[in-house]
């Protein structure tokens, strides 16, 4: 016999308000169906109900006397955010000892019968999310255009703030969480601004940022089979006030290296036009082409070295070079990037482009060089080379 008290625990969180009919389907599925194909777990449902006029708190009651494992809480309707929110805290109160809580909507858009595969994947990390845009994954195919284009959309604009491209669904609801990372985050999400939807992206970002790791399961996501969605623009307002603070609390390396490559630029710029007048007042003589020769020269290795500075204190302060030797060898290195991508490179191009295309493309083909090959090799470089994750071995 195996002792079922040794297995590890997870609970199945389901947020209600109105969900009704749904519940009448959704708990004894879980139960009946999706359980009993689960051997190593011990499994609980907790209903977090808002006192939904509908009556969906009677429904979990008259069920509970039928499954012993089945637990309701109510309160105040503060939003699906403040729901889990509410109810993780509750269950560690309870039982500090759970190890799993999967989060999952009550309207049947989430199969039950996927829990096993979350269970079975949380093995490999820390959060598993159902993604509905990775291979096997889909949203309804009766979706309209706009609607889908909208979940794109929110997506990417999602993605391109905490500059990360691989998570792909940050608004999906169906996950399994160690309770390890709520507790590590809880009194962050605790913020009103997470009470409605966008606790949903803040989770995850926040997750990530605490270096914990992240799991796919493929989500096939089919419409509310009862009653009507609750999203509203409540979520857009507070998940934009939270990326916007988050980027500047937090910001991404790749906009990080972007601003340090900026005030580089800045440097050379204002350097240029400093040394030109300087070597003017001194050399004289000297003929304007060759000053400006060693004017720009003399800049462009100041903006080098603050690159090198600023991105040695900021952009990869996780990975600083610190002892001077290995300073002077990953500068040496810098400075063969920096000529070999910033001028060497983008030269060939412009050179080879204009004969090819003619003269007038010179300019264009300059800023497509820099923003389409200097800007990502330069990146590339960096994080392979010059400060590498083990760098500090
Ligand atoms: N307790 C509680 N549950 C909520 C609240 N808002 C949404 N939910 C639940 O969260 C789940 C997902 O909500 P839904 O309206 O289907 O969102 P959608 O699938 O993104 O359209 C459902 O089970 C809802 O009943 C809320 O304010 N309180
Ligand atoms: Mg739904």
């Amino acid at each position: 016999m195996i002792d079922e008290t040794k297995k590890p625990l997870a609970v199945v969180l389901l947020a209600t308000y109105n969900e009704r009919e749904n519940l009448h389907s959704l708990i004894p599925l879980l139960f009946d169906k999706v359980f009993p194909q689960v051997k190593n777990w011990r499994l609980r449902v907790l209903v977090i109900d808002d006192y939904s006029p509908d009556g969906t708190a009677d429904v979990v009651k008259k069920m509970m006397k039928r499954y012993s494992e089945l637990e309701l809480i109510q309160g105040r309707k503060e939003g699906l955010g403040k729901a889990y929110y509410r109810g993780m805290n509750y269950l560690l109160r309870k039982d500090p000892q759970i190890d799993v809580f999967i989060q999952m909507d009550a309207d049947l858009s989430h199969d039950p019968t996927l829990i096993p595969l979350l269970l079975k994947k949380i093995k490999e990390g820390d959060v598993v999310i159902g993604n509905r845009y990775i291979k096997g994954g889909s949203i309804p195919a009766d979706w309209g255009l706009k609607r889908k284009f909208l979940s794109f959309l929110g997506n990417f604009i999602v993605s391109l703030f905490l500059f990360n491209w691989w998570v792909r669904d940050w608004t999906t609801g169906y996950r399994a969480i160690k309770s390890k990372v709520f507790k590590a985050i809880r009194n962050e999400m605790k913020e009103k601004r997470f009470n409605g939807y966008t606790w949903q992206i803040a989770f995850l970002n926040k997750a990530l940022q605490r270096g914990y790791k992240i799991v796919f399961v493929p989500l096939v996501f089919t419409d509310r089979r009862f009653g009507k969605s609750k999203l509203g623009p409540e979520y857009i307002i507070n998940t934009l006030i939270y990326l916007i603070s988050d980027v500047i609390k937090n910001p991404p390396r790749f906009y990080r290296f972007a601003l340090v490559g900026f005030l580089g630029f800045l440097v050379n710029f204002f350097g240029l036009a400093f040394f030109s007048t300087a070597f003017k007042n001194s050399w004289p003589q000297l003929s304007v082409g060759w000053r400006n020769f060693l004017a720009n020269s003399v800049a462009a290795e100041l903006s080098i070295i603050s690159n090198f500075i600023f991105n040695n204190l900021w952009t990869f302060a996780d990975r600083q070079l610190s002892h001077w030797r290995h300073i002077l060898v990953q500068f040496i290195k810098f400075n063969l990037t920096s000529f070999t991508t910033g001028i060497l490179v983008p030269s060939l191009i412009i050179g080879g482009g204009t004969a090819l295309l003619g003269d007038k493309y010179r300019q264009l083909i300059l800023v497509l060089a820099i923003i389409l090959f200097t800007v990502p090799a330069n990146y590339f470089v960096y994080n392979k080379f010059i400060w590498k994750k083990t760098a500090q071995a």
